[in-house]
C-alpha cells in the first residue's frame, strides 16, 4: 500500500510510537522557529533545563511581534533573546527583518524536513512540502534541548484540487472556502493535505496561505506536496540545493477526501468574529469599512503586495478609508521598492508599516470605535484588533485593494480585466539581518532587563482538587481571550506575574481580582476550549493564579497540551449536559487524582448543589507523566536528574 505526504514525513522521521491516530508517536526534530512573542519563555525554560548549546540542526528566533517600543520592555527582550541565540546556538533574525513566517518560507524551510514552532501559524511552512507543527514554548524548549517531539498521532485529510483559479480569485479563496465546509474545529486532530492537479496553479507562497491557514480550522498541520514549483521557488531564493521531491503515492488512503473544483471559486469574506464565517464577497458588498489593512504571515509576499500595488497604481484610496500596508519580510519590502511597486502603494495613500506583525495582533492601528476593517490577515476574534467592539473581515488581497480604492466591501471582479504578478525568478537576497550564531557561544554574556523574570516554580500534581468555579465560559473560547495581545499586554510576556493581571480580562475584567482573592480555582468551558493562537501564557498565567484545573467539553490541541505542560489538569465532560448544571461561583471538589491519571476517569462533586458528575481524564502516556511531575518543565528537570537521555 502506497504512502500518503504526511506518511512519508511523519516515517522519515520516526523516533518511537505508533502510527495509529490518536496514539503516541515521537518524531525527530529537525529545525526550530521561534518569535519574541513566545521566544523569550521559550528560553527562559531552555535556560532552566541546564543544556548548553541546542541540538536541533537549525533553530531560528525572530523578532517580529514585539516591534512596537513604547517601553523598554520589548527593546530588553530583543537583547536577551539576541544574546541567548549567540550563547546557545541559534540564528537570530534580527528586528524589522519581517514576520517569521515569512522569512522562513524565504530563507530556512525545506522540503522533507520536519520543523517545530512556538507560533500557531508554523504550519505556514507545510507549503514548502515540509511538516511544520506549532507548540508552546515549553515544549519548543525541550525540542532545542534534543528531545524528540511527541503528540498523537493525527488522521490525514486529502484535500484534492482540481481545476484553475478564476482571474481575481486567490490562494486566500481556496483556505476560506476550506474553512467554510470544514469549521474552525473541523481540522482537530488532522493533518490536511493538499494534492490533485489544482495543485500547480499555485505558487509557494500561494501555498503558504493555504497551510498558515490551515491553523484557524484547528489542524495539526497542512501540508502541499514538493513539485516543479516548489523547485523554481527555491531556486529563485538561491537555495536549489534544498529541494528534493515529494509526492503522495497513487494508492496512497486518506481518513477523508474532500474535493475543490478551484475553477467553480468566487471571492470569498470571512465575516466577524470567527475566519469560518465565509459568505462570498459579492453577498456582504457595499459594506462601508473604516480600514483596509493588507498585511500578516498570511498575505504579505512580494506578489501579494505587488498585485495590491498594481490594483492601486495611479489612484487613491477613499476617503473614509485609512488603508496599511506591513510588508512580510525586508527582502519584499527592498523587492517592493526595487519595482516601484512601493511607490505606487503610497502614492494611492497606503500608511506603510514596518515588516512586523503589527495590526494582525493589535500592535497598533486599531480601528476606531465601532468600526469595520477588511483585513488580508488570518484571525478577527472579536477584540484582537485592539477595539473590542470593531468587527473585522477577512480577504484576499484583492477583495482589500479593490475595497480600499471604493471604500466599501467589493468584490475584485467588479474592476475589469485581471492583473498578473509572476513570481519572481530570483528574489532578492540578503541575509545580513540574520545574526548566525558564533562556533562556541559560552562566554556571551546574557543581558536581561528588568522585565524578564525566571519562572515561579509549580508543585507536582496534589492529591485533591478544590475550589471555585471562577468563570465559566462558552463554546470556541480562543486563546486571544484567555490572555490578550496587543500594545499593551504583549511586553509582559516575559514576566508571568505581570502579564496574569490581564488574564479573561476581555470576558470578566474581575477575574483576576477574584482569583487571587480564592487563592485560584477551576475554570469551566464549552467545546474547543483554547482555541487559536499557542502562546502558552494563556495556560501559565492561570497557573500563576491558582487555576488547577478546567472542566470543558473539548480543547483545542496546542492549548490543551499547553495546560498539561504547566501541569493544570484538563478534565472533559463525560455528559455534556453536565456543563448546564454548573454555575460560575460553585464549589467543585475531586479526590484520587494520581488514580484518575492513570485511569483516565474522575468523579466530581458540585459541593454547592450536591451534586456528582462523571468526567474524564484521557491523556496519552508522556501527558500522565507531565501532569503528575505538575508540568513539562519538572518532568525535564526529574529526567535529567535521573540521567535520563532525552535521544
Ligand atoms: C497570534 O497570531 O495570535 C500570535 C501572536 O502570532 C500567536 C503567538 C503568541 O501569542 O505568542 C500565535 O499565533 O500563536
Ligand atoms: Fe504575526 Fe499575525 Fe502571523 Fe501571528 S498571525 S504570526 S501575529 S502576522
Amino acid at each position: 500500500m502506497g504512502y500518503s505526504i504526511v506518511e512519508k514525513l511523519v516515517r522519515s522521521h520516526f523516533v518511537e510510537g505508533s502510527f495509529t491516530p490518536g496514539e503516541e508517536l515521537a518524531l525527530k526534530v529537525d529545525q526550530t522557529l521561534n518569535p519574541d512573542s513566545a521566544g523569550t519563555m521559550a528560553f527562559i525554560q531552555f535556560e532552566a533545563i541546564g543544556i548548553p548549546r541546542v541540538q536541533v540542526n537549525l533553530a531560528v528566533s525572530y523578532a517580529d511581534h514585539q516591534t512596537l517600543q513604547v517601553g523598554f520592555e520589548n527593546a530588553d527582550d530583543h537583547l536577551y533573546l539576541q544574546d541567548v541565540a549567540a550563547r546557545f546556538g541559534v540564528h537570530f533574525s534580527r528586528a524589522g527583518n519581517g514576520i517569521c513566517h515569512q522569512v522562513h518560507l524565504e530563507r530556512f524551510a525545506a522540503p522533507g524536513k520536519f520543523l517545530l514552532g512556538t507560533d500557531s501559524h508554523t504550519p505556514t511552512a507545510g507549503g514548502m512540502g515540509m511538516l511544520a507543527i506549532a507548540v508552546g514554548g515549553v515544549d519548543l524548549a525541550l525540542a532545542m534541548a534534543g528531545r524528540p517531539f511527541t503528540f498523537p498521532m493525527p488522521r490525514v485529510t486529502r484535500v484534492e484540487l482540481k481545476g484553475s483559479l478564476p482571474p481575481w480569485v486567490a490562494a486566500k479563496d481556496v483556505i476560506l472556502e476550506v474553512l467554510r465546509r470544514l469549521t474552525c474545529s473541523g481540522g482537530v486532530g488532522k493533518i490536511i493535505e493538499y494534492g490533485g492537479p489544482g495543485v500547480a496553479c499555485l505558487s509557494v507562497p500561494e501555498r503558504g496561505t493555504i497551510t498558515n491557514m490551515g491553523a484557524e480550522l484547528g489542524a495539526t498541520s497542512s501540508v502541499f506536496p514538493s513539485d516543479g514549483r516548489t523547485r523554481e521557488f527555491l531556486e529563485a531564493q538561491g537555495r536549489g540545493d534544498v529541494f528534493v521531491p515529494l509526492q503522495a503515492d497513487d494508492d496512497a488512503t486518506y481518513d477523508e477526501v474532500l474535493e475543490i473544483d478551484l475553477s467553480t471559486l468566487e471571492p470569498l469574506v470571512a465575516l466577524p468574529h470567527f475566519p469560518d464565517n465565509v459568505v462570498p464577497v459579492r453577498e456582504a458588498a457595499g459594506l462601508p469599512l473604516n480600514q483596509v489593512f493588507i498585511g500578516s504571515c498570511t498575505n504579505s509576499s512580494y506578489v501579494d503586495l505587488s498585485r495590491a500595488a498594481a490594483i492601486l497604481k495611479g489612484k487613491l484610496v477613499a476617503e473614509n478609508t485609512s488603508l496599511v500596508v506591513a510588508p512580510g519580510s525586508r527582502q519584499v519590502l527592498h523587492m517592493v521598492a526595487q519595482s516601484g511597486a512601493l511607490a505606487d502603494l503610497i502614492a494611492a495613500g497606503a500608511r506603510i508599516l514596518e515588516s512586523a506583525c503589527g495590526p494582525c495582533i493589535g500592535i497598533g492601528q486599531s480601528p476606531c470605535s465601532g468600526g469595520t476593517s477588511l483585513r488580508t490577515s488570518n484571525r478577527n476574534f472579536e477584540g484582537r484588533s485592539g477595539t473590542k467592539d470593531a468587527k473585522v473581515f477577512l480577504a484576499s488581497v484583492e477583495t482589500a485593494a479593490a475595497s480600499a480604492l471604493t471604500g466599501r466591501l467589493t468584490d475584485p471582479r467588479t474592476l475589469g480585466n485581471p492583473i498578473s504578478v509572476p513570481v519572481p525568478s530570483r528574489f532578492h537576497i540578503d541575509d545580513r539581518m540574520i545574526l548566525v550564531p558564533p562556533a562556541d557561544g559560552s562566554g556571551i554574556e546574557i543581558r536581561r532587563g528588568p522585565n524578564i523574570r525566571s519562572l515561579p516554580p509549580f508543585p507536582p500534581l496534589a492529591e485533591t482538587v478544590r475550589g471555585e468555579v471562577l468563570l465559566k465560559v462558552g463554546d470556541n473560547i480562543t486563546t486571544d481571550h484567555i490572555m490578550p495581545a496587543g500594545a499593551k499586554v504583549m511586553p509582559y510576556r516575559s514576566n508571568v506575574p505581570a502579564i496574569s493581571r490581564f488574564c479573561f480580562a476581555t470576558v470578566d475584567e474581575t477575574f483576576y481580582d477574584r482569583a487571587v482573592a480564592a487563592g485560584g480555582g477551576l475554570v469551566v468551558g464549552g467545546c474547543n476550549y483554547g482555541q487559536g493562537s499557542s502562546r502558552e501564557h494563556a495556560a501559565l498565567a492561570p497557573r500563576h493564579l491558582g487555576v488547577r484545573a478546567v472542566l470543558a467539553k473539548s480543547y483545542a490541541r496546542i492549548h490543551r497540551k499547553n495546560l498539561i505542560n504547566m501541569g493544570i489538569v484538563p478534565l472533559v465532560f463525560d455528559e455534556e449536559s453536565d456543563y448546564d448544571r454548573i454555575e460560575q461561583g460553585d464549589f467543585l471538589s475531586a479526590e484520587g487524582l494520581y488514580a484518575a491519571v492513570e485511569a483516565g476517569i474522575l468523579l466530581v462533586r458540585n459541593e454547592t448543589r450536591n451534586e456528582m458528575y462523571r468526567i474524564r481524564l484521557p491523556l496519552l502516556p508522556l501527558e500522565k507523566e507531565l501532569l503528575r511531575a505538575g508540568g513539562a518543565l519538572n518532568h525535564a528537570r526529574i529526567c535529567l536528574r535521573e540521567r535520563e537521555r532525552f535521544k
